[in-house]
C-alpha cells in the first residue's frame, strides 16, 4: 500500500494509539486539550461557543477514529458499496444526533451499552456547563429545501446503523437555505452564513483534489470517418475552464452499531493556474476574476422546492459535483485492480431525483473516451450501475435543460446524450414497429423552437431501476408522466419504496420525554425499540390504561408547553394567558414549505371560517363558553418558507400573518382561537413543533403529495393527522387503520374530471368558501387594500388548479369531528394517538434503506 509507514516504525505508532474516550474523565480531558489547543482559549475565556466547540471536537474525534476503522474494514472485505449522490442533505445539528450515536466500545463486538449522551452530559456539567445550552450554539447544516434533502439525510443516518458500506456525495454549500424573517407579515430572506465559526463537523481533506473541467470544443482524430460512426470512437474534449473540487468529510455514526459512514460534500476552488497574460499587461485585479469565479461554483444552494429554474450556474454545479464523486468512486474501484465489467457488481449508484443525472453520461464518457472500451459494453456497465428515484409528478419541477446552454458548457456530454438517445429510439422502433409517436414521445430531445433535454428520461433510460417514494406516487409515475417507459420496459423496472423517516432523530432526540415513557413501558433499557420498531405494537395493550394514558397526555402537554415558549422567544407575542389550561387547547400544526399544491391556503381559509362563525355567535349574544362548545380552545399555527421568486406562496404567508393579526388581536377571541405563523421553519426547530402537535395538516390536492415525510414524523410523535388520501397518508392509514386518521377530500382518480369541470362547465363556490373569500376582497375585515385578489381569483376564475372549492366542505367536516372528539372524548384521542404510535414502525428509515439494498443496490451490511 503506497504511503503506509515502514514495518520498523510501526510499534511506536501502536504503542502511541489514539483512543476513544470512554469514560468521563477522558472526555473531561479531552474537552479542556481542544479548549487550549484547537480553539487556543482556557479556563479563563471560556462560553457556550467555546463548549460547543469543544465538546464537538472531543466527539468528533471518537466518530473520526470509528469512521477511519469502518473504512479499513472495508477496505479489507471490499464488498459492493452504494454512493447517494443528492445535491440536498438537510442535516440540521449534528451534536446531540452524535450523543446519542455515540459507540464507546473498542474496535470488536457488539457496540457498547455505557449511554454516551449520559456520559457527555455529566463531563460538561463538571465543566461549569449545562448541555442544553451548548447544544443551542449550534447553527443548522440546512443544506436542503425540504422532502428530497431531509430524506436524504436519513437515509445516511439508516445506512451507517444497518452496516451498510455507503457514502453520500453532495456539495458544501457557503450559504445553505435562507434564513426566513417576517417583515410586517411578509417574508423577508438574509443569507445563512452558517459556516460563520469553523464548523467541527466537517474534515477538510486538501490532498483530496479534483480537477473539473467546463466549455471548450471535442476533437475528434480521425475527421474521415461517417458521422454514423461517431459513436464507435473516443473523442477528445478540449476544455476551457477548469476548477478544482475539493474534499469535505462528515462522519455519519450508526445508533448502537460500530460503523461510521462517510459524506463527502464537494467544495469548489480555483485552479492554481493563474493567467499571466492578463498580469502582466497591467491587469492584476481582472486576472483574478476566473478564479473568484471558481468559488462562485458552490457559494449556494438554490432555495427551490418541487421548481427548476434552468440557470446555467445550476448546471455547472451539478456537473462540478457528478465529475468530482465519480472520479472519486473510481479512483476506489481501481484500488482492487479488478477488470471493467465487474464494475456494477462493486458499485451501485442512486440518483436523488434527476439532479445528478449527468454522472450517468460522464461515466459513459469515461469508459468510452478515457478507458476505450467498445460503446455497447460501456453502456451496460451503466445501466446496471445506476437507478433513480423520482421525488415528483409536478411538470415545474422536471428537469430540462435548453440544448444550446447544455452543448457550450459540456459539448461532449451533448454528443453522448445524442448517441444514447439513437440507440435508444432505435430499440423502441425496433420493439413497437408502427408507432412513430410513441417514438417522438419517449425521445430525451423534447423538440421544439427551443429545444430541451428531458432529463429525467435519460435518468430512467440509463438505470436498470426506477422508483417512486410511496404507493400511490408510484403507481401514478406509471401511469401518467413516464407511461410510454412504463410500457416500454416493462413493470419490473418501476417499483415503490416508501419513505420512511429516521427515528433516532425524530423521536429518541425531538422527544426524549416520550421515548422514556416508551422504553420504560416496554422495559426496554437500551432503546432497542429504535431499531427495532415493532416492538412498539406492545404499547397498544395500554391505550385503554387509565393510568398510562394520563402519563402519555403528560408528555404531550410538557411538549406543548415549550413550543409555546419557543413561539413566545421568537415572536413575542404572548400565546396563552394560562399555561395550566393548556390541555384544553388543541394544538393544529401544518409545517411544511409553502406550496399551492400543499394547500396551505385551504388551512387558512379554514380559520377564517371558524373565525367568522365565532365573531357571529358572539353578536348574537351567544356566551364564551357557548362558543366554546361548538368552537373549543385551539391555537393553529404555521411555518414554512416559501421559494423567494414564487409570487402565490408568498402571498399565502402575507395572508397567514394578516389574519393572524385580526384574530390576536381580538380580545373577544382570547382563550379562544389564535393563528401562528412560526418563522424561519428548519430542522431544529422542527424537533421541538412536531412533538407538541395534537394534530398536523397534511392536505394537498390528491395525487401531487409524492409522500411527505413530516406526516411519518407527526404520528410517531402520538400527533393525530387531518389529511387527503395522497402520498404515504395512504399507507399511514392502512397502518395505523383509518379510525386513528381524519381523511377527507377528493381521491386521485377524480382530479382530472373535476379540473375539466372547473375549465370548461360552470361550477359553483360552496356558501362557506364563498363567505370566506369575500372577506379576503376590498375593503372587508381582511382585505388589505385588495392585496389577496389574486389568491381569490384563481380559486374563483382560474379554474382552481388545486382544488380548494370541491374540498373545503369535506376539510370543514373533518375538522368539525376534530373538535368533538378532542374535547368531548379525550380518552379516545388518547388511543387513537397510542395505536398511532404503536403502529408507525414501517415508517422507520431502517425499513426502507433495507428494501433498497436488497431490491436495488444489491449490497450487504458489514459488520465488526
Ligand atoms: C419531495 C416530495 O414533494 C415529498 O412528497 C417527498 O416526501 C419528498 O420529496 C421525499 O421523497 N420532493 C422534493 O422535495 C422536491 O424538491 C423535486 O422534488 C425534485
Amino acid at each position: 500500500i503506497d504511503n503506509a509507514i515502514p514495518l520498523q516504525a510501526r510499534n511506536i505508532w501502536n504503542k502511541n494509539k489514539v483512543e476513544k474516550f470512554t469514560t468521563v474523565d477522558a472526555f473531561e480531558k479531552r474537552f479542556i486539550d481542544h479548549v487550549e489547543t484547537t480553539l487556543a482559549r482556557s479556563i479563563y475565556n471560556c462560553d457556550d461557543l467555546a463548549a460547543y466547540q469543544a465538546t464537538s471536537n472531543s466527539v468528533r474525534d471518537n466518530l473520526t477514529l470509528d469512521l477511519n476503522k469502518t473504512q479499513q474494514r472495508q477496505t479489507a472485505r471490499d464488498p459492493k458499496r452504494c454512493y447517494y449522490l443528492s445535491l440536498e442533505f438537510l442535516m440540521g445539528r449534528a451534536l446531540d444526533n452524535a450523543l446519542i450515536n455515540l459507540n464507546l466500545n473498542d474496535d470488536k463486538g457488539e457496540p457498547s451499552s455505557t449511554d454516551g449522551r449520559k456520559l457527555v452530559e455529566k463531563g460538561v456539567h463538571d465543566l461549569g456547563f449545562k448541555l442544553e445550552d451548548v447544544l443551542e450554539q449550534e447553527p443548522d447544516a440546512a443544506l436542503g429545501n425540504g422532502g428530497l434533502g431531509r430524506l436524504a439525510a436519513c437515509f445516511v443516518d439508516s445506512m451507517a446503523t444497518g452496516d451498510y458500506p455507503c457514502w453520500g456525495y453532495g456539495l458544501r454549500y457557503q450559504y445553505g437555505i435562507f434564513a426566513q424573517k417576517i417583515i410586517n407579515g411578509y417574508q423577508v430572506e438574509t443569507p445563512d452564513y452558517w459556516l460563520n465559526y469553523s464548523n467541527p463537523w466537517e474534515i477538510e481533506r486538501s490532498e483530496i483534489q479534483v480537477p473539473v473541467s467546463f466549455y471548450g470544443y471535442v476533437s475528434r482524430s480521425d475527421s474521415d470517418s461517417k458521422e454514423d460512426d461517431r459513436t464507435l470512437r473516443p473523442s477528445e474534449w478540449i476544455a476551457g475552464e477548469r476548477v478544482i473540487a475539493v474534499a469535505y468529510d462528515m462522519p455519519i455514526p450508526g445508533f448502537k452499531s460500530n460503523t461510521v459512514n462517510n459524506l463527502r460534500l464537494w467544495g469548489s476552488k480555483p485552479t492554481t493556474e493563474f493567467d499571466f497574460a492578463k498580469f502582466n499587461r497591467g491587469d492584476y485585479q481582472n486576472s483574478l476574476v476566473e478564479q473568484q469565479r471558481a468559488e462562485s461554483i458552490t457559494a449556494v444552494l438554490y432555495p427551490n422546492d418541487n421548481f427548476e429554474q434552468g440557470k446555467e450556474l445550476r448546471l455547472k454545479q451539478q456537473y462540478f459535483w457528478c465529475s468530482a464523486s465519480l472520479h472519486d468512486i473510481i479512483r476506489r474501484f481501481k484500488k482492487s485492480r479488478r477488470p471493467w465489467c465487474e464494475f456494477p457488481d462493486q458499485v451501485a449508484i442512486q440518483l436523488n431525483d434527476t439532479h445528478p443525472t449527468l454522472s450517468v453520461v460522464e461515466l459513459q464518457r469515461i469508459l468510452v473516451d478515457l478507458e476505450h472500451l467498445p460503446w455497447g459494453e460501456a453502456w451496460d456497465i451503466v445501466t446496471k450501475t445506476f437507478s433513480y428515484t423520482n421525488h415528483t409528478v409536478m411538470q415545474e419541477a422536471l428537469e430540462k435543460w435548453p440544448v444550446s446552454l447544455f452543448g457550450r458548457l459540456l459539448p461532449r456530454h451533448l454528443e453522448i446524450i445524442y448517441d444514447i438517445n439513437w440507440f435508444f429510439l432505435q430499440s423502441v422502433e425496433k420493439k413497437f414497429p408502427h408507432d412513430m409517436d410513441l417514438v417522438s414521445r419517449v425521445s430525451i430531445i423534447e423538440e421544439g423552437k427551443d429545444r430541451q433535454i428531458r432529463m429525467a428520461y435519460l435518468a430512467i433510460i440509463g438505470s436498470h431501476k426506477v422508483n417512486g417514494v410511496a404507493e400511490l406516487h408510484s403507481e401514478l409515475i406509471k401511469t401518467t408522466i413516464f407511461k410510454d417507459f412504463a410500457k416500454i420496459y416493462g413493470n419490473d423496472k418501476f417499483i415503490n419504496v416508501t419513505n420512511g423517516i429516521t427515528p433516532r432523530r425524530w423521536l429518541r432526540q425531538a422527544n426524549p420525554e416520550l421515548s422514556s415513557l416508551i422504553s420504560e413501558t416496554l422495559k426496554d433499557k437500551g432503546d432497542e425499540y429504535l431499531l427495532d420498531m415493532s416492538r412498539l405494537t406492545k404499547l397498544s395493550k395500554y391505550a385503554e390504561d387509565k393510568k398510562f394514558l394520563k402519563k402519555w397526555d403528560d408528555v404531550k402537554q410538557k411538549k406543548k408547553l415549550q413550543l409555546i415558549d419557543l413561539v413566545e422567544k421568537l415572536t413575542g407575542h404572548k400565546l396563552v394567558s394560562d399555561r395550566s389550561k393548556i390541555h384544553d387547547v388543541l394544538f393544529d400544526i401544518q409545517v411544511k414549505r409553502i406550496h399551492e399544491y400543499k394547500r396551505q391556503q385551504m388551512n387558512i381559509f379554514g380559520c377564517i371560517w371558524r373565525y367568522l362563525q365565532i365573531k357571529k355567535m358572539l353578536g348574537e349574544g351567544k356566551t364564551i363558553e357557548e362558543v366554546k362548545e361548538i368552537y373549543p380552545a385551539k391555537i393553529s399555527f404555521f411555518g414554512g418558507k416559501s421559494a423567494p421568486g414564487y409570487y402565490m406562496a408568498k402571498l399565502i404567508i402575507k395572508l397567514i400573518n394578516t389574519v393572524a393579526d385580526v384574530i390576536n388581536n381580538d380580545k373577544s377571541l382570547d382563550d379562544i382561537f389564535k393563528v401562528v405563523f412560526i418563522p424561519d421553519y428548519n430542522v431544529s426547530k422542527a424537533e421541538i413543533i412536531i412533538p407538541a402537535s395534537d394534530l398536523s395538516e397534511h392536505i394537498s390536492t390528491a395525487g401531487t403529495e409524492a409522500s411527505g415525510t413530516s406526516n411519518m414524523k407527526f404520528v410517531m410523535n402520538g400527533g393525530l393527522l387531518i389529511g387527503t388520501v395522497d402520498g404515504a397518508n395512504v399507507e399511514i392509514t392502512r397502518e395505523i387503520g383509518e379510525d386513528n386518521i381524519f381523511l377527507f377530500g377528493n381521491l386521485s382518480e377524480n382530479v382530472e374530471e373535476l379540473r375539466f369541470n372547473h375549465r370548461f362547465r360552470k361550477t359553483s363556490l360552496p356558501e362557506s368558501l364563498n363567505e370566506v373569500l369575500k372577506s379576503c376582497v376590498g375593503d372587508a375585515v381582511f382585505g388589505n387594500n385588495d392585496e389577496f385578489r389574486p389568491l381569490v381569483d384563481s380559486i374563483k376564475y382560474q379554474g382552481d388548479y388545486y382544488l380548494v372549492s370541491d374540498d373545503f366542505e369535506s376539510y370543514l367536516g373533518a375538522q368539525k369531528l376534530v373538535d368533538e372528539i378532542y374535547h368531548n372524548n379525550r380518552n379516545e384521542w388518547l388511543k387513537k394517538s397510542i395505536l398511532s404510535v404503536a403502529n408507525v414502525g414501517f415508517f422507520s428509515s431502517d425499513r426502507c434503506i433495507q428494501e433498497y439494498a436488497e431490491t436495488i443496490w444489491n449490497i450487504e451490511p458489514v459488520k465488526v
